[in-house]
């Protein structure tokens, strides 16, 4: 609180709330940070654009109905300055925020309260522009989009459609229109898949239909899924835990086969693997991505089992002879065929048999048994369990009759969901064969397989056969290229490149989300509706509830809300044959959608006779080889976001703008060329003898412990939030301190990759430093800038182009703490200098400097320093390279390798001065006296040594 006697115009709390309002105001009535673009309604009245721009972007925010805390804008603010600073070199800069509005906490709500999710999202989006409003973020508003927006989603279903009418060319590798799949097909040139006999001219026009759907980029498959009965949807794999339970809500889950929409993102692997190195993104991030898509090199092997072919997928073919039994997932196709032939046990080993009568009777209760497991806890380490099916394949390279389970720690949707078991040298199937007694077979030397499996090289040993494959004393690689030609050759195997990567499960039983562009006709037909019926608008409805169902009924099968719009459902077509009744698709887009190409929208957000025009697309995002480098991909130039967001966001929206590419609706390879993973603001939180949080905001600390309502309580260190009651607003701080103390604070706490901890009390020396900068410039009393025109000193010059130069190397690698602190030292340094007037030639710079961070104060210092513009297009200060080299330096001077002085000599010092200044120096000179100098050496600007007989 500021007490009577504070001058009239201090930079308080009250004054800069009134500057940051006017400013506000100032900044949205004049479209200040409005970026033109080449062509449509937002290309300037002159047609004329500056040639450099950036586009820099935040990862979008759910709109939540809880509000910001102080950790939500950390990012939100650092690509601001980014932004306010580029700008100031001149370029044209697109800088905007929208919202991800699709998604279940709205629909909840609707649920529970019957309020639209339109209603709570426009409201949540209303407080969350005001609250990030108050942070002066530099945002061209008119950009902004919502996904919810009709105008909007109504593109997100026309990218669906363009994928859906697309398939990947696999020798092209590229993605191309269905339209000129026809062609081939009819030819002969494109073989059918299998299943259909051709040729294709001859089909009816159904199956000529299914033929096409085989090829397309979306597709409905009979799919493995998640159904979570409770919540009655299906849930992605990343939305179950590794109990096996939603993630929301924490329902039980099970595996079930049921119909889907399916995105063939695996067609896109390699590329998505191989153009990473295109990318200046964080190494970690990349590391995962390529994790996620797991590419294994490896060969398929077929073994006979009781005469039907078993195929397995292995990365070790060189290790065949050493296979010793096989395993299938308990879920692989083949099971019921191969124990149906198997009969009773017999006298089989009681560990094999599950504790049943018959392999179909074991198989059944092993499947009941695991029904519940998620993919995560099947591969943990644990007890192997499994059920031997009665029946044995034949080992291809050796004959050895090996025995055949199904195992839970096999996946199937893996390679081909059938593995080799090589216990020998490889852990997992040495744990198995441990448990159930099976032989372990050395077909690698150099470990001891008595005591644990060998998964290193070494030669091979036991590996030989009678039809001309010897691997014996071969490594690795070579045992492998040897034995896979030998397979290939007799028809057993071939090499095979395998991906963890999965299709993408692309439909959602619930309400709030995209529609699809499909609807069905009397045969069940899926029909892609035309553009010109786009946007295919969410209707309103009476009940937002899906049908759940009790969260344990496995059997249950999901029923979208939509599904129950009677007249919705039900629609009168004409889509090419005549009027026709047709039935529409009630499942919705993921929430992942919008997000998957909500930056092209940025681009051109009111366009709507495109989702954004090419040309708008290439001046923002194109390839820029003569900046980039040659092998540029283009994209976004800078995306600052969580590391939360490493995989799947970032893997959805590489892949659907990797086929817009393709399709030549866009000229860069990949949507973001930069990316940035920022730290998160953490905070202390507090929990009483119970355990339970209370509010941080009601924490005293007296001698290194902390009390609340004289109670004792216990300070933990973690993320900040709701739950942990230790959530601070932003509207506090800036009502306490004003935005721009915020923004400064939040910049100075660190690195920006890096988490640190939010303290209040810590604010206010941010507020310090900003009520001295004004200072410098404002007379306290008068309001008024107060200034002298007096010629700086060297020194001055010095602390000033040292600034300069160092703050723009800051800014340029987002590193704004360091930019804070030599701010800081350059205002000391002219309070020092100046207790009364500051020369205006050297504050002039400083209020462009802070420009980026403090851009209010700045906008306020910048009038009163009698200009009429905006700062934010004001040209950034320029450095002169002359008053950053030191004029002297010091040099030790050392005699036979000791130091025995320090001089001053110019930095540019020639040898020969130097060895002069040296030898003039009294202390040298007296160590001198009366001995020979033999040989002088000058490490210029770093040393001088004598050395003397
Ligand atoms: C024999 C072998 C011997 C294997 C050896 C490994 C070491 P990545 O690298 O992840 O692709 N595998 C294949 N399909 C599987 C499935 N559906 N579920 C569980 N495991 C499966 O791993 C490939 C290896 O994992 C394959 O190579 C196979 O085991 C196993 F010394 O085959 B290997």
């Amino acid at each position: 609180m500021e007490t009577p006697s504070t001058p009239a115009h201090r930079y308080t709390a009250e004054l800069a709330n009134e500057i940051e309002k006017r400013w506000q105001q100032f900044w949205t009535d004049n479209g200040t940070f409005d970026a033109p673009n080449p062509v449509g309604d937002l290309a300037p009245a002159d047609g004329k654009l500056p040639e450099d721009k950036l586009f820099v972007q935040d990862m979008f925010p759910y709109p939540s109905g809880a509000g910001l805390h102080v950790g939500h804008p950390l990012g939100y603010i650092a690509t601001d300055v980014y932004a306010r600073y580029n700008r100031m070199l001149g370029k044209n800069v697109l800088h905007t925020l929208g919202y991800d509005a699709f998604g279940l906490p709205a629909e909840q709500y609707a649920i529970q309260t019957g309020t639209h999710p339109r209603t709570t999202t426009m409201a949540n989006i209303e407080n969350m522009r005001r609250q990030l409003g108050a942070l002066g973020l530099g945002h061209d508003q008119r950009r902004s989009v919502a996904t919810t927006d009709p105008e909007f989603y109504r593109w997100t279903q026309w990218i669906f459609l363009k994928i859906y009418n697309s398939w990947f060319d696999a020798e092209r590798q590229k993605a191309r229109p269905v339209d000129e799949l026809i062609p081939l097909l009819e030819s002969g040139e494109m073989p059918l898949p299998e299943g259909f006999e051709g040729p294709y001219s001859e089909l009816s026009r159904l199956d000529q239909q299914r033929v096409v759907d085989e090829f397309r980029l979306v597709y409905r498959a009979n799919s493995t899924v998640n159904w979570c009965p409770g919540l009655g949807t299906v849930l992605a794999n990343e939305e179950v835990t590794a109990e096996g339970r939603s993630e929301r809500g924490n329902f039980p889950v099970f595996r079930r086969r049921l119909s889907q929409w399916m995105m063939r993102i695996t067609a896109y692997a390699d590329r998505l693997i191989d153009d990473l190195d295109l990318l200046d993104w964080p190494e970690k991030v990349k590391t995962m991505q390529r994790n996620w898509i797991g590419r294994s090199h490896g060969a398929d092997v077929t073994f006979d089992v009781a005469g039907n072919d078993v195929t397995v997928f292995t990365t070790r073919p060189d290790t065949l002879f050493g296979a010793t039994y096989m395993v299938l997932a308990p879920e692989h196709e083949l099971v019921d065929a191969l124990v149906a032939d198997a009969g009773a046990y017999g006298d089989v080993d009681g560990r094999w048999t599950y504790g049943c009568a018959t392999p179909a009777e074991a198989v059944a209760a092993y499947r009941r048994d695991i029904a519940a497991k998620s993919d995560l806890e099947r591969q943990e380490n644990k007890e192997k369990t499994g059920v031997f099916l009665g029946v044995y394949g034949t080992n291809p390279v050796s004959g050895a009759q090996v025995p055949v389970f199904i195992a839970d720690y096999v996946l199937t949707g893996y390679g081909t969901g059938a593995i080799m078991a090589v216990p020998a040298h490889d852990e997992r199937d040495y744990e198995f064969a441990h448990v159930f007694g099976l032989p372990v077979i050395e077909v690698l030397s150099g470990g001891d397989i008595d005591k644990e499996a060998f998964v290193g090289d070494g030669p091979h040993v036991n590996s030989a056969n009678d039809s001309g494959l010897d691997l014996n004393g071969l490594g690795k690689a070579d045992a492998i290229a040897k034995v896979t030609a030998w397979l290939e050759e007799q028809g057993t195997g071939a090499t095979k490149v395998q991906y963890k990567l999965r299709d993408w499960l692309f439909a959602r039983q619930r309400y709030w989300g995209e529609p699809f562009p499909v609807v069905y006709d009397s045969e069940g037909v899926a029909h892609a509706l035309p553009e010109s019926m786009l946007p295919v608008e969410l209707p309103e409805v009476a009940d937002y509830t899906p049908p759940t169902f009790d969260p344990d009924d496995a059997e249950s099968e999901p029923h979208p809300p939509l599904a129950k719009e009677k007249d919705w459902v039900t629609v009168e077509l004409d889509l090419g044959d005549g009027p026709q009744t047709y039935r529409r698709d009630t499942n919705v887009m993921p929430q992942w959608a919008g997000s998957s190409w909500y930056q092209l929208r940025y681009i051109d957000p009111t366009n709507s006779e495109a989702f954004c025009d090419l040309e708008n697309e290439r001046y923002w995002t194109g390839p820029r080889p003569a900046e980039h480098g040659p092998e540029d991909p283009g994209g976004v130039d800078l995306y600052v976001g969580g590391v939360e967001h490493a995989v799947l966001h970032l893997l959805y929206s590489r892949f659907w703008h990797k086929v817009l590419f393709d399709l030549g609706y866009v000229s860069s390879k990949e949507p973001y060329r930069r990316l940035y993973n920022q730290g998160y603001i953490q905070a202390y939180a507090y929990t009483d003898s119970r355990g339970v949080y209370v509010p941080a905001a009601e924490v005293e600390e007296r001698d290194g412990k902390f009390y609340r309502d004289g109670e004792e309580v216990n300070r933990e260190y973690g993320k900040m939030g709701k739950s942990l009651k230790n959530a601070v607003a932003p509207d506090d701080i800036c009502r306490d301190y004003g935005a721009d103390t915020l923004r400064v604070y939040e910049m100075s706490m660190g690195p920006l990759d890096t988490s640190r901890p939010w303290a209040t009390k810590d604010v206010v020396g941010a507020h310090r430093f900003l009520q001295r900068t004004w200072r410098l410039v404002v007379n306290e009393d008068t309001g008024a800038a107060q200034l002298s025109d007096a010629e700086p000193t060297e020194d001055d010059l010095k602390a000033l182009h040292r600034t300069v130069a160092g703050v723009r190397e800051d800014y340029e690698h987002l590193r704004d703490n360091t930019v804070v602190a030599k701010l800081i030292e350059y205002v000391n340094h002219l309070t020092k200098a100046y207790p009364d007037d500051v020369p205006r030639e050297l504050v002039t710079p400083l209020v462009l400097m802070l420009a980026p961070l403090a851009p209010h104060l700045a906008e306020e210092l910048w009038r009163l320093l009698g200009h009429d513009e905006t700062v934010a297009y004001e040209h950034f200060p320029e450095f002169d390279e002359k008053w950053l080299v030191d004029d002297e330096v010091e040099l030790p001077v050392q005699i036979n390798g000791k130091v025995r002085a320090r001089i001053m000599v110019a930095a540019d010092a020639s040898k020969e001065d130097a060895v002069a200044a040296a030898k003039a120096d009294a202390k040298i000179a007296g160590h001198l006296e009366g001995k020979t100098v033999v040989k002088e050496i000058v490490v210029p600007g770093r040393m001088v040594n004598l050395v003397v007989k």
